[in-house]
Protein backbone atom coordinates (compact mmCIF):
# COMPACT_ATOMS: atom_id res chain seq x y z
CA UNK A 1 0.00 0.00 0.00
CA UNK A 2 1.47 3.20 -1.14
CA UNK A 3 0.97 6.18 1.42
CA UNK A 4 0.93 10.00 0.11
CA UNK A 5 3.37 12.52 1.33
CA UNK A 6 1.44 14.68 4.03
CA UNK A 7 1.67 17.87 2.38
CA UNK A 8 3.05 17.15 -1.07
CA UNK A 9 4.80 21.09 -2.37
CA UNK A 10 5.64 21.88 -5.31
CA UNK A 11 9.69 21.79 -5.78
CA UNK A 12 11.12 25.00 -4.71
CA UNK A 13 14.17 26.31 -5.94
CA UNK A 14 17.21 27.17 -3.78
CA UNK A 15 17.07 30.52 -6.01
CA UNK A 16 14.49 33.31 -4.93
CA UNK A 17 15.13 34.38 -8.70
CA UNK A 18 13.40 31.06 -9.39
CA UNK A 19 10.30 31.50 -7.11
CA UNK A 20 7.20 34.01 -7.11
CA UNK A 21 7.32 35.74 -3.53
CA UNK A 22 4.22 37.59 -3.12
CA UNK A 23 3.66 40.24 -0.53
CA UNK A 24 1.76 37.23 1.46
CA UNK A 25 3.85 35.71 3.58
CA UNK A 26 2.30 32.63 4.79
CA UNK A 27 4.85 31.90 7.11
CA UNK A 28 5.89 35.13 9.47
CA UNK A 29 6.07 33.71 12.53
CA UNK A 30 8.94 31.78 11.47
CA UNK A 31 10.39 34.85 9.07
CA UNK A 32 9.77 37.25 11.92
CA UNK A 33 11.97 35.26 14.44
CA UNK A 34 14.71 34.59 11.72
CA UNK A 35 14.81 38.34 10.55
CA UNK A 36 15.91 39.06 14.82
CA UNK A 37 18.65 36.54 13.69
CA UNK A 38 19.74 37.57 11.09
CA UNK A 39 19.54 41.62 12.64
CA UNK A 40 21.49 40.32 15.59
CA UNK A 41 23.87 38.78 13.51
CA UNK A 42 24.33 41.50 10.83
CA UNK A 43 25.30 43.70 14.57
CA UNK A 44 28.21 41.18 14.77
CA UNK A 45 29.30 41.39 11.49
CA UNK A 46 29.00 37.73 11.07
CA UNK A 47 28.43 37.70 7.15
CA UNK A 48 28.11 34.07 7.32
CA UNK A 49 25.32 33.10 9.55
CA UNK A 50 23.71 35.70 7.85
CA UNK A 51 23.31 33.98 4.56
CA UNK A 52 22.03 31.18 5.85
CA UNK A 53 19.11 32.47 8.04
CA UNK A 54 18.15 35.05 4.96
CA UNK A 55 18.22 32.52 2.32
CA UNK A 56 16.36 30.30 4.91
CA UNK A 57 13.44 32.96 5.44
CA UNK A 58 13.36 33.84 1.72
CA UNK A 59 12.18 30.33 1.62
CA UNK A 60 9.49 30.34 3.98
CA UNK A 61 8.33 33.58 2.47
CA UNK A 62 8.06 31.68 -0.93
CA UNK A 63 5.64 29.03 0.30
CA UNK A 64 2.16 29.46 -1.03
CA UNK A 65 0.52 28.22 2.36
CA UNK A 66 1.96 27.97 6.15
CA UNK A 67 4.01 25.18 7.51
CA UNK A 68 1.52 23.01 9.27
CA UNK A 69 4.18 20.38 10.40
CA UNK A 70 7.59 19.28 10.47
CA UNK A 71 6.89 16.90 7.61
CA UNK A 72 6.16 19.96 5.25
CA UNK A 73 9.68 21.27 5.65
CA UNK A 74 11.12 17.82 4.10
CA UNK A 75 12.49 18.45 0.86
CA UNK A 76 12.82 22.48 1.30
CA UNK A 77 15.97 23.90 0.19
CA UNK A 78 17.92 26.06 2.62
CA UNK A 79 16.91 24.77 5.63
CA UNK A 80 19.71 24.38 7.93
CA UNK A 81 19.99 22.35 11.46
CA UNK A 82 19.66 26.22 12.89
CA UNK A 83 16.38 27.01 11.27
CA UNK A 84 14.61 23.62 11.66
CA UNK A 85 15.10 23.64 15.41
CA UNK A 86 13.68 27.47 15.63
CA UNK A 87 10.83 26.40 14.04
CA UNK A 88 10.51 22.98 16.06
CA UNK A 89 10.41 25.30 18.94
CA UNK A 90 8.09 27.93 17.69
CA UNK A 91 5.29 24.78 17.06
CA UNK A 92 6.08 23.51 20.09
CA UNK A 93 6.49 26.29 22.79
CA UNK A 94 5.02 29.26 20.42
CA UNK A 95 8.25 31.12 20.11
CA UNK A 96 12.05 30.49 19.64
CA UNK A 97 14.29 31.05 23.64
CA UNK A 98 17.15 31.81 21.01
CA UNK A 99 14.99 34.70 19.62
CA UNK A 100 13.33 35.89 22.78
CA UNK A 101 16.77 36.03 24.36
CA UNK A 102 17.74 38.31 21.15
CA UNK A 103 14.98 40.30 21.55
CA UNK A 104 15.68 41.18 25.98
CA UNK A 105 19.60 41.55 25.26
CA UNK A 106 20.56 44.84 25.84
CA UNK A 107 23.34 45.03 23.10
CA UNK A 108 20.66 43.69 20.73
CA UNK A 109 18.13 46.66 21.81
CA UNK A 110 20.57 49.47 21.92
CA UNK A 111 21.89 48.51 18.55
CA UNK A 112 18.65 48.37 16.56
CA UNK A 113 17.76 51.87 17.95
CA UNK A 114 20.94 53.19 17.40
CA UNK A 115 21.31 51.67 13.47
CA UNK A 116 17.69 52.97 12.98
CA UNK A 117 19.08 56.93 12.76
CA UNK A 118 19.97 57.62 8.98
CA UNK A 119 23.89 57.88 8.84
CA UNK A 120 24.09 55.08 11.34
CA UNK A 121 25.87 51.72 10.74
CA UNK A 122 26.26 48.94 12.64
CA UNK A 123 29.89 49.86 13.26
CA UNK A 124 29.10 53.20 14.93
CA UNK A 125 26.42 52.17 16.83
CA UNK A 126 28.56 49.42 18.32
CA UNK A 127 31.22 52.22 18.86
CA UNK A 128 28.18 54.11 20.89
CA UNK A 129 27.23 50.86 22.52
CA UNK A 130 30.76 50.46 23.72
CA UNK A 131 31.36 53.87 25.29
CA UNK A 132 28.29 52.30 27.53
CA UNK A 133 25.83 55.19 25.49
CA UNK A 134 22.04 53.83 25.29
CA UNK A 135 19.78 56.21 24.62
CA UNK A 136 19.47 58.66 21.53
CA UNK A 137 19.42 61.66 23.68
CA UNK A 138 22.73 60.20 25.41
CA UNK A 139 24.49 60.19 22.28
CA UNK A 140 23.05 63.45 20.98
CA UNK A 141 24.18 65.49 24.59
CA UNK A 142 27.73 63.57 24.57
CA UNK A 143 30.00 66.27 23.52
CA UNK A 144 32.87 64.12 22.52
CA UNK A 145 31.06 62.49 19.85
CA UNK A 146 30.71 64.54 16.32
CA UNK A 147 28.21 63.32 14.23
CA UNK A 148 28.82 63.64 10.15
CA UNK A 149 26.15 65.65 7.89
CA UNK A 150 24.28 62.57 7.24
CA UNK A 151 23.85 61.84 11.14
CA UNK A 152 23.12 65.51 11.96
CA UNK A 153 20.13 65.08 9.94
CA UNK A 154 18.78 61.65 10.91
CA UNK A 155 18.70 62.85 14.53
CA UNK A 156 17.39 66.19 13.29
CA UNK A 157 14.33 64.14 11.69
CA UNK A 158 14.39 61.17 13.56
CA UNK A 159 11.01 61.78 14.64
CA UNK A 160 9.20 61.46 11.23
CA UNK A 161 11.90 59.63 8.90
CA UNK A 162 11.85 56.98 11.46
CA UNK A 163 8.54 56.42 10.94
CA UNK A 164 6.97 54.24 7.58
CA UNK A 165 6.01 56.72 4.25
CA UNK A 166 2.68 56.03 2.74
CA UNK A 167 2.35 54.46 -1.06
CA UNK A 168 0.27 58.04 -1.24
CA UNK A 169 3.04 59.72 0.67
CA UNK A 170 5.20 58.22 -1.87
CA UNK A 171 3.23 59.39 -4.81
CA UNK A 172 2.74 62.68 -3.78
CA UNK A 173 7.06 63.23 -3.69
CA UNK A 174 6.65 61.72 -7.31
CA UNK A 175 5.22 64.58 -8.64
CA UNK A 176 7.01 67.00 -6.87
CA UNK A 177 10.36 65.14 -8.30
CA UNK A 178 8.69 64.94 -11.64
CA UNK A 179 7.90 68.58 -11.88
CA UNK A 180 10.95 69.78 -11.00
CA UNK A 181 12.54 67.35 -13.18
CA UNK A 182 10.72 68.10 -16.23
CA UNK A 183 12.19 71.89 -16.06
CA UNK A 184 15.52 70.45 -16.38
CA UNK A 185 14.39 68.55 -19.77
CA UNK A 186 10.58 67.72 -20.88
CA UNK A 187 11.85 64.01 -21.79
CA UNK A 188 12.76 62.78 -18.23
CA UNK A 189 10.63 59.83 -16.95
CA UNK A 190 10.52 59.16 -13.56
CA UNK A 191 9.78 55.44 -12.09
CA UNK A 192 8.85 54.31 -8.89
CA UNK A 193 11.42 51.39 -8.00
CA UNK A 194 12.57 49.75 -4.57
CA UNK A 195 9.47 48.43 -2.32
CA UNK A 196 6.26 50.57 -3.56
CA UNK A 197 7.27 48.68 -7.03
CA UNK A 198 7.10 45.71 -5.42
CA UNK A 199 3.75 46.47 -4.29
CA UNK A 200 4.37 47.54 -0.91
CA UNK A 201 2.02 49.81 0.98
CA UNK A 202 4.75 50.77 2.91
CA UNK A 203 8.87 51.65 2.72
CA UNK A 204 11.23 53.50 4.99
CA UNK A 205 11.90 55.81 1.82
CA UNK A 206 11.01 56.39 -1.91
CA UNK A 207 13.58 55.44 -4.80
CA UNK A 208 12.88 56.75 -7.98
CA UNK A 209 14.57 55.90 -11.12
CA UNK A 210 15.01 59.04 -13.46
CA UNK A 211 16.04 58.85 -17.06
CA UNK A 212 16.47 60.54 -20.21
CA UNK A 213 16.30 58.92 -23.52
CA UNK A 214 19.06 61.23 -25.39
CA UNK A 215 22.59 59.39 -24.23
CA UNK A 216 24.54 61.87 -22.60
CA UNK A 217 21.63 64.50 -21.46
CA UNK A 218 21.37 63.80 -18.06
CA UNK A 219 25.02 65.16 -16.73
CA UNK A 220 23.65 68.20 -14.84
CA UNK A 221 20.08 66.38 -14.26
CA UNK A 222 20.30 65.97 -10.25
CA UNK A 223 22.30 69.34 -9.13
CA UNK A 224 19.04 71.01 -11.26
CA UNK A 225 16.51 69.12 -9.02
CA UNK A 226 18.66 69.54 -5.71
CA UNK A 227 18.80 73.10 -6.90
CA UNK A 228 14.90 73.54 -7.26
CA UNK A 229 13.94 71.63 -4.95
CA UNK A 230 16.25 74.33 -2.44
CA UNK A 231 15.00 76.86 -3.76
CA UNK A 232 11.30 75.92 -3.53
CA UNK A 233 12.44 75.62 0.22
CA UNK A 234 11.26 71.40 0.45
CA UNK A 235 15.06 70.61 0.52
CA UNK A 236 15.99 69.16 3.81
CA UNK A 237 18.99 67.23 3.21
CA UNK A 238 21.18 66.17 0.14
CA UNK A 239 24.13 63.97 -0.56
CA UNK A 240 25.05 63.72 -3.85
CA UNK A 241 26.84 61.43 -5.83
CA UNK A 242 28.10 62.28 -9.23
CA UNK A 243 28.34 59.21 -11.55
CA UNK A 244 31.89 57.41 -11.48
CA UNK A 245 30.75 55.26 -14.23
CA UNK A 246 34.21 55.94 -16.07
CA UNK A 247 35.82 53.62 -13.13
CA UNK A 248 33.03 50.50 -14.19
CA UNK A 249 34.99 47.85 -15.94
CA UNK A 250 32.46 44.71 -15.66
CA UNK A 251 30.62 43.37 -13.08
CA UNK A 252 31.87 42.56 -9.63
CA UNK A 253 31.20 39.64 -7.65
CA UNK A 254 30.25 41.97 -4.19
CA UNK A 255 26.77 42.53 -4.36
CA UNK A 256 26.66 45.12 -1.29
CA UNK A 257 29.74 47.32 -3.50
CA UNK A 258 26.85 50.63 -4.60
CA UNK A 259 26.78 51.18 -8.09
CA UNK A 260 28.50 53.73 -9.97
CA UNK A 261 25.72 55.53 -11.13
CA UNK A 262 25.00 59.60 -10.79
CA UNK A 263 22.39 59.38 -7.45
CA UNK A 264 21.52 61.49 -4.46
CA UNK A 265 20.16 60.42 -1.25
CA UNK A 266 17.57 63.31 0.29
CA UNK A 267 15.72 64.71 2.79
CA UNK A 268 12.37 66.47 1.40
CA UNK A 269 9.53 68.29 3.15
CA UNK A 270 6.39 66.97 2.23
CA UNK A 271 3.55 69.35 2.78
CA UNK A 272 0.54 67.15 4.18
CA UNK A 273 -1.84 69.11 2.08
CA UNK A 274 -0.39 67.59 -0.69
CA UNK A 275 -1.01 64.00 0.12
CA UNK A 276 -4.37 62.05 -1.58
CA UNK A 277 -6.67 61.33 1.40
CA UNK A 278 -5.13 63.52 3.96
CA UNK A 279 -7.24 64.98 6.19
CA UNK A 280 -6.63 67.68 8.66
CA UNK A 281 -5.34 67.10 12.40
CA UNK A 282 -6.14 69.93 14.41
CA UNK A 283 -3.93 68.42 17.33
CA UNK A 284 -0.98 68.39 14.80
CA UNK A 285 1.98 70.90 15.60
CA UNK A 286 3.04 70.53 11.79
CA UNK A 287 1.47 70.60 8.28
CA UNK A 288 4.86 68.88 6.39
CA UNK A 289 6.43 65.85 6.91
CA UNK A 290 10.08 64.64 6.28
CA UNK A 291 10.57 62.04 3.88
CA UNK A 292 14.00 60.19 2.55
CA UNK A 293 13.71 60.40 -1.10
CA UNK A 294 16.56 58.62 -3.47
CA UNK A 295 16.90 59.69 -6.48
CA UNK A 296 18.98 57.46 -9.47
CA UNK A 297 20.19 58.63 -12.91
CA UNK A 298 21.44 55.37 -15.22
CA UNK A 299 22.49 55.86 -18.78
CA UNK A 300 19.75 54.84 -21.19
CA UNK A 301 22.02 51.96 -22.85
CA UNK A 302 21.72 50.93 -18.27
CA UNK A 303 18.30 51.24 -17.47
CA UNK A 304 17.07 48.03 -17.56
CA UNK A 305 19.77 46.38 -15.40
CA UNK A 306 19.86 49.55 -13.36
CA UNK A 307 16.08 49.01 -13.17
CA UNK A 308 15.81 45.33 -12.30
CA UNK A 309 18.43 46.58 -9.46
CA UNK A 310 16.72 48.91 -7.86
CA UNK A 311 13.55 47.03 -7.58
CA UNK A 312 14.32 44.96 -4.76
CA UNK A 313 14.11 43.19 -2.80
CA UNK A 314 17.49 42.96 -1.54
CA UNK A 315 17.51 38.83 -1.35
CA UNK A 316 16.10 38.80 -5.21
CA UNK A 317 19.08 40.75 -6.36
CA UNK A 318 21.42 38.35 -4.33
CA UNK A 319 19.95 35.43 -5.58
CA UNK A 320 20.01 36.77 -9.35
CA UNK A 321 23.39 37.30 -9.40
CA UNK A 322 24.65 34.51 -7.52
CA UNK A 323 22.58 32.36 -10.05
CA UNK A 324 24.20 34.03 -13.15
CA UNK A 325 27.62 33.59 -11.51
CA UNK A 326 26.75 29.59 -10.71
CA UNK A 327 24.16 27.94 -13.07
CA UNK A 328 25.36 30.52 -16.15
CA UNK A 329 29.00 31.63 -15.77
CA UNK A 330 27.57 35.45 -15.68
CA UNK A 331 28.22 38.69 -14.06
CA UNK A 332 25.05 40.52 -13.07
CA UNK A 333 24.82 43.89 -11.35
CA UNK A 334 23.27 47.25 -11.74
CA UNK A 335 25.00 48.33 -14.92
CA UNK A 336 25.01 45.25 -17.44
CA UNK A 337 25.80 41.26 -17.56
CA UNK A 338 28.65 39.92 -19.03
CA UNK A 339 29.05 36.28 -20.18
CA UNK A 340 32.48 34.52 -19.04
CA UNK A 341 31.90 31.77 -21.97
CA UNK A 342 31.79 34.21 -24.93
CA UNK A 343 33.65 37.49 -22.95
CA UNK A 344 30.88 39.43 -24.32
CA UNK A 345 28.13 41.71 -22.50
CA UNK A 346 24.79 41.12 -23.31
CA UNK A 347 22.56 44.17 -24.25
CA UNK A 348 18.63 44.52 -22.60
CA UNK A 349 16.16 47.05 -23.34
CA UNK A 350 13.85 45.64 -20.59
CA UNK A 351 14.31 43.23 -17.71
CA UNK A 352 12.07 40.84 -19.72
CA UNK A 353 15.44 40.72 -21.82
CA UNK A 354 17.48 40.02 -18.63
CA UNK A 355 15.34 37.45 -17.57
CA UNK A 356 15.68 35.81 -20.65
CA UNK A 357 19.48 36.35 -21.28
CA UNK A 358 19.39 34.54 -17.93
CA UNK A 359 17.13 31.71 -19.31
CA UNK A 360 15.03 32.35 -16.60
CA UNK A 361 11.05 32.93 -16.62
CA UNK A 362 10.18 36.40 -15.83
CA UNK A 363 9.52 37.51 -12.72
CA UNK A 364 6.94 40.57 -11.99
CA UNK A 365 8.08 43.28 -9.60
CA UNK A 366 5.74 42.59 -7.13
CA UNK A 367 6.50 38.27 -6.85
CA UNK A 368 10.10 39.51 -5.98
CA UNK A 369 9.42 39.84 -2.25
CA UNK A 370 11.78 37.48 -1.47
P1 LIG B 1 12.05 49.85 1.93
O1 LIG B 1 12.54 51.14 1.38
O2 LIG B 1 12.53 49.60 3.32
O3 LIG B 1 10.58 49.69 1.82
O4 LIG B 1 12.64 48.63 1.06
P2 LIG B 1 13.31 48.67 -0.36
O5 LIG B 1 13.22 47.31 -0.94
O6 LIG B 1 12.80 49.80 -1.17
O7 LIG B 1 14.83 48.84 -0.02
P3 LIG B 1 15.82 50.08 -0.26
O8 LIG B 1 15.06 51.34 -0.40
O9 LIG B 1 16.86 50.01 0.81
O10 LIG B 1 16.55 49.72 -1.60
C1 LIG B 1 15.86 49.51 -2.82
C2 LIG B 1 16.67 48.62 -3.71
O11 LIG B 1 17.82 49.30 -4.15
C3 LIG B 1 17.16 47.38 -3.03
O12 LIG B 1 16.20 46.36 -3.05
C4 LIG B 1 18.39 47.06 -3.80
C5 LIG B 1 18.91 48.42 -4.23
N1 LIG B 1 20.00 48.86 -3.34
C6 LIG B 1 19.89 49.68 -2.30
N2 LIG B 1 21.06 49.82 -1.70
C7 LIG B 1 21.95 49.07 -2.37
C8 LIG B 1 23.35 48.80 -2.23
O13 LIG B 1 24.03 49.27 -1.33
N3 LIG B 1 23.92 47.98 -3.17
C9 LIG B 1 23.19 47.43 -4.18
N4 LIG B 1 23.80 46.66 -5.06
N5 LIG B 1 21.89 47.67 -4.32
C10 LIG B 1 21.27 48.46 -3.43
MG1 LIG C 1 13.03 51.83 -0.54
Amino acid sequence: KKTLPANPLPTVSQYACQRRTTLDNHNKVFTDALEVLIENYEFSDNKGACVGFRRAASVLKSLPKPLRCLKDMEGLPCLGDDTKAIIEEIYECGSSSRVENILSDEKYQTLKLFTSVFGVGPKTGDKWYRRGLRALEQVHSEPSIQLNKMQAAGFLYYEDISKPVSRAEAKAVGCIIEEVASCFSSSVTITLTGGFRRGKEFGHDVDFLLSIPEPGKEDGLLPAVIDRLRKQGILLYSDLQESTLQQWKRPSRCFDSMDHFQKCFLIVKLWTRLVEGHREDPSSRRDWKAVRVDLVVPPVDCYAFALLGWSGSTQFERDLRRFARLERRMLLDNHALYDKTTNTFLQAKTEEDIFAHLGLDYIEPWQRNA
